[in-house]
Parts: C-alpha cells; structure tokens; sequence
C-alpha cells in the first residue's frame, strides 16, 4: 500500500470513529467531541487497525480538510465537524461574510429551491467559504451545482452561525429566500 493510500485509509477509519460510531470500537467521545489518543490507539489496536501516534500526527497534519485536530496538549484528538452522533462542539456562533456557498448534485436542486437546505443526517447544514471548496463538495453528489448563500442577510435575521475549525460554516438551515443559483 502506498502512503498516501495507507493515509486514506487511517482518514476514513477516523471519521467513521470519530463523527459516527465511537462506540463500535468501544470509545465514548468526551464533550465536544474528544477522545484521549491513547485510548483511541488502544481501541484501534484492539480492533484490527494498528495505529501509531506519528502516522496520527500525520494523517492531521495532511487531511486536506483538516477533518481533525488535536487540543492545545496533543493529549486528545477530535473529528472538526461533520458528525452524525449528538456531540456539541461547543464553537461560539460567528458573524458570517456577506456570501456563502453550497455544493451539491443537480438532482437535488429543484427540492432545495422549493425547501431551503435542511441538515439531513448532519447536525448542521454546511457551508464553504469559496466556490471552488463548494464544487467539490458538490462533485461528490453528482453533476455539482453552487448555490449562493446570503449569510449576512441570514444573520441579521437572527440565523446563528458557527465556523469549525477548518473552515467550513455551519448553520442549521438555509429558507429558500437566501438562496440564488450561479
Ligand atoms: C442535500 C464533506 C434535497 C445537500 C464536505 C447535500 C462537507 C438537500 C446533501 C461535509 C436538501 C447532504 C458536508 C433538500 C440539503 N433537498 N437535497 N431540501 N437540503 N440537501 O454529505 O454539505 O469529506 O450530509 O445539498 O467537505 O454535501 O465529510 O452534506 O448534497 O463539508 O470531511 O443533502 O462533508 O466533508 O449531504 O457535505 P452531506 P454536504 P468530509
């Protein structure tokens, strides 16, 4: 196995672990969605997924989207959004920019015209800073299509707005009159 692929794998096996499913290897997150390294590495170790602490180290260091981060001691480790399971990630609600952006597939855009963006099985709808961040969460759904999101005008509405610590914006969801298309 390649490197690079090895990191893929150790990727997806975090965040499986870390946002969906801490319990299938006997882990409980901790508030805001931590877990102590050296539990995870045992967990991992106990369940067929040898796991150092420098191929962690790594694997945080390169995800492409920051997808997890250690706390100021590097004593504990937590997946920065996306989670499925009931974890507050305890962020404190930001002042967006004017503009947002979401990706998806052209299949889903005459039902988000008609409904807004609902957070289906996340706890939050998400949102990129840029288009391009967007198309490629986009591509991952299909033929992707950008929406533009009127964040400030949202916000001045009273939508509270959070940013993980990768970037991405989070609110719980997006009515249809914020919504434009290209
Ligand atoms: C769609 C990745 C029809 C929505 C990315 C999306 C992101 C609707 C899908 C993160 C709808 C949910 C999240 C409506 C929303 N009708 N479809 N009313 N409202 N949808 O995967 O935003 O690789 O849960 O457009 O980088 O695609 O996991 O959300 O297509 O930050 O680290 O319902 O996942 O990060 O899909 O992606 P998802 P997402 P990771």
């Amino acid at each position: 196995m390649t490197q690079n692929s090895q990191l893929i794998k150790i990727s997806k096996f975090l965040s499986y672990h870390l946002r969906h499913n801490p319990g299938e290897i006997g882990l409980e997150l901790e508030p805001g969605g931590w877990i102590a390294v050296e539990a995870l590495l045992a967990a991992a170790q106990a369940h067929q997924f040898p796991l150092t602490r420098s191929q962690l180290n790594l694997v945080v260091e390169t995800s492409n989207k920051q997808r997890f981060s250690f706390d100021s001691t590097g004593t504990r480790i937590r997946a920065n959004q996306g989670h499925s399971i009931p974890i507050d990630l305890q962020l404190e609600p930001r002042c967006p920019p004017d503009i947002l952006y979401h990706g998806t597939g052209h299949q889903a855009v005459e039902s988000i015209l008609a409904q807004g963006l609902q957070k289906r099985a996340r706890h939050h709808v998400h949102l990129s800073p840029d288009i391009d961040t967007a198309r490629e969460v986009g591509m991952r759904h299909g033929k992707p299509v950008v929406f533009t999101i009127k964040a400030a005008k949202m916000h001045q509405s009273g939508h509270l707005f959070y940013c993980s610590d990768n970037g991405v914006w989070l609110v719980d969801e997006v009515p249809p009159e914020y919504l434009g298309l290209g």
